[in-house]
């Protein structure tokens, strides 16, 4: 037995630090926590059938651990850093997304566990975003932000240290692991204290606030932590009565009998009080708040049918109403089956198959004939990953107003994983896998594998 701390507690351990330092920083996180906590009760208590759904699946455990946090960062070592940092927590980069189109100017990964049992002990995640200085384009303010980046290190000596050190020997000691936690969280932590004078906030900030914002302080502070709530709809309802601000529109697929992907919205938490170089007094906005809601992952088909859905119901709807909104959507999203029967076998979604022992065996041994003859069940694999244009709603929600038009760009992957220093892991590549691993060794625990 190797004497070194799992990763999945170094992850836990971690995402619970984190949740307690941001609760500090940004008090009506929270308050966030307690409301979606008794949304999250009063849906189990009201719903039996989903309690023992979700229990079945594991989701039931991990509910109140669950969350996921966002960060930017400047430059490609930054970036490269943070990989091997959350690689000690056994988090990997997962996806690619691209928001310059959305006129923000950053590619983003996200970083989280990717097997099976290490998603049911904690799913941290987090959704990390990369600043394209090359779209800035003025020539001396974008060579002004490079220098300021490539003067600050934005881990701590130890940290380094203690990276190289679980590289080096494959895992940390209970020791190693605990100072671990507490010098990794330090990149995290906020700074009011910019590293920049006012002048030089502002021009950077009338370029893009993003660009200040990852410019000008010491280090990417966490910026949002997100909470998973059962009921979305209720917990927006719910912050408007606790006096918060959620943004209009609650973002991505609409209220369904099967949830599907994922719905977020947000709000502003903080105008922060900032001491510019010079002792210069101003402003910043960075942190706010947000939820999510998720569903089921969708196959390739079913994104497909996804994305043509929500781009139809955005050229016909631009209500900032979230009640309109979100009806008109519904009536959009109709073409979209509501049912797991419907979504498995048309292939627009993805499932884990188990076996139920001591049930008949049908004649026929496919998997539709073995799940009506009850000797298969099929339930829905949650999606852990993002969506592009939800994502960019989020930025700009808290970006404020004056957000800019597209950026004339494309998407830039392989820019992105050199970078990265590593490739990003294919999200549906995971789902099918494991859609696949349930399926074998269903079949087998059922005396049917074929070999
Ligand atoms: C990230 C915004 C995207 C999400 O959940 O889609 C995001 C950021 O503002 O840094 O967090
Ligand atoms: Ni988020």
């Amino acid at each position: 037995m190797s004497h070194w701390i799992h990763k999945d507690q170094i992850r836990d351990r971690f995402s619970r630090a984190m949740s307690a330092m941001y609760r500090q920083e940004v008090p009506q996180y929270g308050t966030l926590l307690k409301l979606v906590d008794s949304v999250n009760r009063r849906v189990l208590d009201k719903d039996p059938e989903l309690a023992e759904a979700l229990t079945q699946q594991g989701e039931l455990e991990r509910l109140n651990v669950e969350r996921h946090g966002a960060i930017r960062v400047g430059t490609a070592e930054e970036l490269a850093m943070l990989r091997r940092l959350f690689a000690v927590m056994g988090m990997a980069p997962v996806g690619y997304y691209d928001l310059s189109t959305a006129g923000v100017p950053v590619h983003s990964t996200a970083f989280r566990p990717v097997d099976e049992v290490a998603l049911t002990r904690n799913p941290f995640r987090v959704f990390t975003s990369l600043l394209r200085l090359e779209l800035i384009e003025d020539e001396a303010l974008r060579r002004q932000a490079t220098d300021i980046l490539s003067a600050r290190d934005i881990f701590t000596t130890k940290a380094r240290h203690l990276i190289v050190l679980a590289e080096q020997q494959g895992g940390l000691d209970a020791a190693q692991a605990e100072a671990f936690v507490h010098e990794a969280l330090e990149t995290f932590r906020w700074h009011q204290q910019a590293t920049v004078d006012l002048a030089t906030y502002r021009a950077l900030n009338a370029e893009h606030r993003l660009i200040a914002d990852v410019v000008c302080f010491r280090g990417p502070h966490i910026n949002h932590l997100t909470p998973r709530t059962l009921d979305i709809d209720a917990v927006q309802t719910a912050m408007s009565q606790a006096g918060m601000t959620p943004k209009a529109i609650i973002e991505g697929p609409p209220r369904r009998r099967c949830p599907i992907l994922l719905r977020q919205t947000s709000f502003r938490a903080l105008e922060e009080s900032i001491a510019f170089a010079g002792n210069e007094p101003g402003q910043h906005t960075a942190r706010f708040g947000e939820i999510e809601q998720r569903g089921v992952a969708l196959t390739r088909k079913g994104r497909a049918l996804y994305d043509e859905l929500l781009t139809a119901a955005r050229e016909t709807n631009s209500s900032t109403d979230n009640t309109t909104h979100q009806d008109q959507l519904a009536r959009v999203f109709e073409a979209f089956p509501d049912d797991h029967a419907t979504l498995r076998r048309e292939g627009l979604a993805f499932y884990r198959y188990r076996p139920v022992p001591g049930v008949p065996l049908p004649a026929a041994h496919d998997t539709e004939s073995l799940i009506a003859a009850g000797a298969l069940v099929a339930r829905p694999i949650v999606y852990e990953d993002f969506l592009p244009v939800s994502a960019a709603g989020i930025f700009q929600s808290n970006l404020g107003d004056g957000t800019r038009d597209e950026y004339a760009s494309h998407s830039l992957q392989a820019q992105f994983e050199a970078a990265l220093g590593a490739e990003v892991i294919d999200e549906l590549a995971l789902y099918e896998k494991s859609q696949q691993a349930s399926l074998d060794d269903a079949l087998q625990a059922l005396g049917l594998a074929t070999p």
